[in-house]
């Protein structure tokens, strides 16, 4: 397993969103890697964003796991793989196929995803495998099996390109899907008829290409496109030929929609009459309309319905599987959709076929030739970790995805791992959240160690592969699942040697009796060679054996995958506003941030991602912030009756009064306290088990801090003396955020901070509460501290450079301890561009001395042209810039 690879640039796919971009990896002689957007793959030609740009930087071996460990001893793969099998196999004997689950992840390969789902719900017999794309796509899939009878996404990204009005709900594309956000962004500049509408509660950073942004009430989408229906169909705007030889069940939605009453619309959705009727107009004369939709739209209790009614809107007007038309569910991530195609979720079955349907698990029982086939829907997500604290799962394997992070109720979720009788985690990092509950730690082998495929939004298959030896004792995902499978007594089903095995299964098993029934073929390539297989360039489904299917977008013509082929018409009801409890008045809002991914474990090892946004924080509405005494950068504490996170205020009019947003990235490695599903109801959607991850009832309120710190330091402390603490590496070491509640001897804080020896200074007011130190170790700066009564206000952006670069002469250390930028090294402001690290106070340089465009600005820094996923915010600060500019000559000339 350990053979060179012997070129030295790899064709491979980016790990992280669902966008898919390729990715030319250059192994390098000294081991570095460095990466490059492939020209030639048809998702990103050639672009890459700020987190696909950094890939290189992000593959140290440092908190790798590197060998597997039972009960927090090291083991080895014989030994940890038989007891894994052997308490599978035990807790199904006891107690039956039903008390074992597998929770696994859409970062994982379809190989890996093919073989986790064939051993539990053929050989295991159980349905208990589910997902985090029950926390991601779920309402999307049921959506898509209601309205299409297959979960189908029905486009492509060329149809935002082709549209003349797209419209985002929910979905933050300028941070998320940044590539496609930026094609977007192209085609606007090249067809300046076409439009864009965000529907989004907060105003983001994709709000910079929006020629109408609809800051709606939480969760009032489906009153929106309910009502959207109902303009379509009193303006004559549909199309009746399809409706009528394509779709059914059009009337009963019509009649649920109701009327459309605008007032009433302008109430439930808290919209503006005016921006609600232009928005239905802008819909009803645009034929080329894409709606895109993501998490805002999933990620709730009525997930699925948001889900139809947009649906409804393009059967209604034929606008779907035509070049710039069409629902779109973009995915998260880079393989939530091969997830899906092998039916990776606890109520899906291989292939897109359905659990519930018996002829579909004849077929796969027959064509897995195993004992068994699931034949009830398995857990779901939120369920099966409830089912796992009231005991009812013995045993449980968790893979590539930290539930104590990222699932509703995480300490809950913590508190079931424990009571757990055997849990396994794979792994690439030591330092994910949930790896200290495992009993069993099986090392993952990770992005450029492993080989497979990924299915992106656009049903874009392409290849994941190998340019870096596997490390140690590391192992692939897949071939861990087949071994315990072979220990388990199944030894022929899972003989796989490679994964090019593994996938010609998969391909031969869509593709098996089905033509043309069903949605997911991929027979083509069946019998693909091990050569085929290494060197297929990047494809879409459908791919028949027959070759019959050359068009890649579904359902222009109709063609469904219900019984009778029509496209449903789902009749979706407008639920009232949730009943929220008086001591919880504010909503919490949950997302991300442009340069972090999920929980960090790899996005949080640069310098150059943790650059843009360092600590965790709350955005809030300054009128709430007011009322509640919050000053910018003040500490505050969000409150449920689950679970509550202190993170930093960021005070600003881009969420609605009522509402606080904050992201869901921060674990326990970075942050004392900022786990956000800790604070998130379990609550989940009725028809889809989704949790509504965007709309948790919370209580705001300011943390009364005694004193502050800041502090970059050469090494990361083994503990910090703080109540608040958010940790993020620099170049050259760590910067420090923190806080206390109580008094404190902050020469005592210094000294466990690592401030030692003969070579410091130090200079301090006792009385006025504030002091400032800074240590050397054979002339090297080991760190500096800041620490005030009120908040530091020394130069963040200044002070991370001093690890980095040529030590200060001896007789300018004193500088350090004034905490700003002298003259000749200006303060760059925080960083915008995380490529060329410039900040905000350079951009606003470049604008005052003329700079007006994001071009502009470009010229004279080089920000945004290189991955360009910062273009939106120089937008942004531009046109901020240009406001206060008028605002200045208009006091100039009233004066
Ligand atoms: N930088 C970065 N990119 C990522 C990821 C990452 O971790 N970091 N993760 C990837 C993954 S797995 C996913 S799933 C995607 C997610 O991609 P997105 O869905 O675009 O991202 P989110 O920030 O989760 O949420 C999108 C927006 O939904 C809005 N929203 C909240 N409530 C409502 C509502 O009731 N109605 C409407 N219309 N909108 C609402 C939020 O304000 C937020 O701006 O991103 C992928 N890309
Ligand atoms: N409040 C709130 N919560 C959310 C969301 C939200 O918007 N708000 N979004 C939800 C969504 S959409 C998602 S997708 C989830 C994401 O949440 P998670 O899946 O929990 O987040 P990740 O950090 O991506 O976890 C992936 C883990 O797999 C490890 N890993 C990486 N590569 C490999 C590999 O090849 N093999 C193995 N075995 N391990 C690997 C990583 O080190 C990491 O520990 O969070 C969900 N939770
Ligand atoms: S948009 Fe960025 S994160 Fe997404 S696949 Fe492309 S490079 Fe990777
Ligand atoms: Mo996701």
């Amino acid at each position: 397993m350990t053979e060179e690879t012997s070129q030295k640039t790899t064709r491979t796919t980016c790990p992280y969103c669902g966008v898919g971009c390729g990715v030319l990896a250059t192994r390098h002689e000294d081991g570095t890697v460095t990466v490059a957007g492939d020209p030639e793959h048809p998702s990103n030609f050639g672009r890459l964003c700020s987190k696909g740009s950094a890939l290189g930087e992000t593959l140290s071996l440092d908190d790798r796991l590197l060998y597997p460990e039972v009960s927090g001893k090291r083991s080895d793969w014989e030994s940890a793989l038989d007891l894994v099998a052997y308490r599978f196999t035990q807790a199904i004997r006891e107690n039956g196929p039903d008390s074992v689950a597998f929770y696994v992840s859409g970062q994982i390969l379809t190989e890996d995803y093919y073989v986790a789902n064939k051993l539990m719900k053929g050989f295991i017999g159980s349905a208990n495998i589910d997902t985090n794309s029950r926390l991601c796509m779920a309402s999307s899939v049921a959506g898509h099996r209601r309205a299409f009878g297959a979960d189908t996404v029905p486009g492509t990204y060329e149809d935002l390109e082709l549209a003349d009005l797209v419209v985002l709900v929910g979905s933050n594309l300028a941070w998320c899907h940044p590539v496609l956000f930026q094609r977007l962004e192209a085609a606007k500049a090249a067809n300046p008829a076409m439009r864009v509408v965000v529907v989004d509660p907060r105003r983001t950073a994709t709000c910079s290409i929006a020629d109408l942004h609809l800051a709606l009430k939480p969760d009032s989408d489906v009153a929106l496109f309910n009502g959207l229906l109902a303009f379509l169909a009193e303006a004559a705007a549909l199309d009746r030929n399809y409706i009528n030889r394509f779709t059914e069940g059009f009337d009963k939605a019509v009649e649920a929609a109701g009327p459309c009453a605008i007032g009433e619309i302008a109430e439930k959705t808290g919209l503006s009459r005016q921006d609600i009727a232009l928005f239905y107009k802008m819909v009803a004369r645009t034929e080329k309309t894409v709606t895109v939709y993501s998490q805002g739209v999933n990620q709730s209790v009525v997930g699925t319905d948001k889900v139809n009614a947009i649906i409804n809107t393009h059967l209604a007007t034929g606008r779907i599987g035509r070049p710039g038309m069409g629902p779109f569910s973009v995915t998260g991530q880079p393989n939530a959709m091969g997830g899906r195609e092998v039916g990776g979720l606890a109520n899906m079955l291989a292939g897109h076929m359905a659990l519930e349907d018996p002829h579909h698990r004849q077929l796969v029982r027959e064509f897995w030739k195993s004992p068994v086939v699931a034949d009830k829907q398995g857990l779901k997500a939120v369920e099966l970790f409830q089912a796992v604290r009231s005991g009812r799962i013995k045993a449980l394997w968790i893979m590539a995805t930290s539930p104590v992070d990222s699932l509703p109720d995480a300490d809950g979720v913590a508190e079931a791992l424990r009571a757990c009788p055997f849990v396994v985690v794979s792994d690439v990092t030591r330092s994910a959240d949930t790896v200290p509950y495992a009993d069993v730690l099986l090392p993952a082998a990770a992005w450029g160690e492993k080989d497979g495929t990924v299915t992106n939004s656009e049903r874009r298959i392409s290849r994941q592969r190998r340019f870096l030896d596997l490390p140690r004792d590391v192992r692939p995902d897949w071939w861990q699942m087949a071994e315990v499978a072979r220990k388990m007594g199944h030894g022929e089903a899972f003989a796989y040697q490679t994964p090019a095995a593994i996938f010609r299964e998969h391909a031969a098993l869509s593709g098996y009796r089905n033509g043309g029934t069903r949605d997911f073929d991929i027979g083509a390539y069946g019998d693909a060679s091990d050569t085929t297989y290494d060197t297929f360039p990047p494809f879409q489904w459908p791919q028949a054996v027959d070759g019959s299917a050359a068009e890649t977008r579904f359902f222009a013509e109709g063609g469904f995958f219900t019984e009778g082929r029509k496209g449903r018409f789902v009749p979706v009801a407008c639920q009232p506003p949730r009943k929220r409890e008086r001591a919880y008045p504010f909503v919490l809002n949950t997302g991300r941030v442009r340069d972090q991914w999920h929980t960090m474990t790899r996005t949080g090892k640069t310098p150059r991602l943790t650059s843009h946004i360092a600590e965790p924080f709350a955005e809030i509405h300054p009128r709430d912030a007011a009322r509640l005494d919050i000053q910018p950068a003040d500490l505050m504490r969000v409150k449920s009756p689950f679970g509550s996170v202190d993170v930093r205020a960021l005070i600003t009019e881009r969420v609605r009064e009522g509402e606080v947003y904050v992201p869901m990235h921060w674990t326990d490695r970075f942050a004392s306290c900022a786990r956000i599903d800790a604070v998130v109801a379990p609550d989940t959607d009725p028809h889809s088990g989704q949790p509504g991850l965007k709309f948790t009832p919370v209580a705001v309120s300011k943390l009364k801090m005694a004193w502050f710190g800041f502090a970059v330091l050469r090494s990361r402390p083994a503990h910090i003396p703080a109540d608040y603490w958010a940790i993020a590496p620099i170049e050259g070491g760590y910067r420090l955020e923190f806080a206390g509640r109580t008094e404190a001897d902050f020469k005592e804080i210094a000294s466990s901070l690592g401030a030692s020896g003969d070579d410091f200074l130090r200079i301090e007011d006792v009385t006025a509460g504030w002091s400032r130190q800074a240590w050397w170790e054979k002339d090297i700066l080991q760190g500096a501290f800041f620490f005030s009564l009120t908040s530091v206000e020394v130069s963040r952006q200044w002070a991370c450079g001093l690890l980095a670069g040529e030590p200060l002469p001896k007789d300018q250390r004193t500088r350090i301890l004034a905490g700003r930028a002298p003259a000749d090294r200006p303060d760059p402001g925080a960083i915008v561009c995380s490529c060329f690290q410039i900040g905000c106070n350079q951009i606003a340089e470049a604008a005052s001395a003329g700079a007006d465009s994001v071009g502009a600005v470009g010229e004279r820094l080089g920000a945004g042209t290189n991955c360009g996923s910062c273009r939106s915010e120089i937008q942004t600060l531009l046109d901020e810039f240009a406001k206060e500019s008028l605002h200045d000559s208009d006091i100039a000339q009233a004066g």
